[in-house]
């Protein structure tokens, strides 16, 4: 109760800020997008992770404020790495399903790409099954809507959640992350390399680029590597990170080097 009255006070005090994980193209070993994660630097407990106040500003009702400010943060830093002159990336924006099923919310990505100048194309938006499910018939019409503006749409955790394969036909979806759960245990659990593959196998032939989160050793990027799943996240490459992090990754001559 105490943290919900710090958290409405939260944006007004300037109290979050993200960090950016990486995301690795396994042929290239090239970072090709970050994922956008929010934190919430509260005045007494110290840095608060996501799962300990995005379900409480779900329930509270402060969500949609919450992701549109961390739209418009990322949006923004896309622009200053641009303006630094740095490869383009794509950014990953996680939404919640209140923001994603709201009437007005593809009215504020139209706002947040022209205030920040950026190509839609190097925005994409991370939706959980369960949202989609919980969403219904709202989930297709703002995925059409998403896609016409060229902004791209991922299923996050896929396969925690209820799985339908239906989901896989929604236009606009253009990745599948796969949940760190089936990757943890590659390549010896027989089970998950059976299931990774299969994954990989129907996004392929769907056209959808797939995503393998959790990555923390090198033989889960090699079995993934040639299992040809597309990009890989995961502390092997990098945790999420501050902004002048990443863009010390991407400039052409690092400085430590
Ligand atoms: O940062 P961490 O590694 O703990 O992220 C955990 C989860 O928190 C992410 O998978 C994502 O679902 C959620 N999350 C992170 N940032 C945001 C955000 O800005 N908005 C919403 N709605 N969820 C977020
Ligand atoms: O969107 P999502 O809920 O998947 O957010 C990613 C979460 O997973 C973040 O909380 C992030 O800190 C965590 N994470 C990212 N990479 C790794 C990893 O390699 N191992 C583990 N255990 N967690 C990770
Ligand atoms: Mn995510
Ligand atoms: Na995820």
């Amino acid at each position: 109760l105490m943290l919900g009255a710090d958290l409405r006070q939260a944006l007004m005090r300037d109290e979050f800020h993200l960090v950016f994980q990486p995301s690795v193209e396994l042929r290239s070993g090239r970072i090709v997008a970050v994922e956008a994660l929010l934190r919430w630097r509260h005045p007494e407990r110290g840095e608060l992770m996501p799962d300990e106040f995005i379900p409480l500003a779900e329930s509270l009702g402060l969500i949609r404020r919450i992701d549109a400010w961390t739209m418009r943060a990322a949006c923004a830093q896309v622009r200053l790495w641009d303006q630094a002159k740095l490869p383009p990336i794509r950014v990953a924006i996680n939404a919640s399903a209140a923001t994603f099923g709201h009437p007005g919310f593809i009215e504020s990505v139209k706002q947040a790409l022209q205030t920040s100048q950026i190509s839609p194309n190097r925005l994409m938006f991370e939706i959980t099954e369960s949202a989609i499910l919980r969403l219904g018939e709202a989930t297709e019409q703002t995925m059409h809507a998403l896609h016409a503006l060229g902004v791209g749409i991922a299923i996050d955790d896929f396969g925690t959640g209820y799985s339908s394969l239906a989901y896989l036909k929604l236009s606009g979806i253009d990745y599948l992350k796969i949940d760190r759960s089936f990757v943890t245990d590659l390549p010896n659990s027989t089970n998950d390399v059976a299931i990774v593959e299969a994954m990989l196998a129907i996004a392929r032939s769907l056209g959808i680029c797939t995503i393998a989160e959790g990555i923390e050793t090198a033989a889960q990027h090699d079995f993934l590597l040639h299992a040809g799943c597309v990009e890989g996240q995961g502390y092997y490459y990098a945790r999420g990170l501050p902004a002048t992090e990443i863009e010390r990754m991407l400039s052409p001559n690092p400085r430590h080097e």
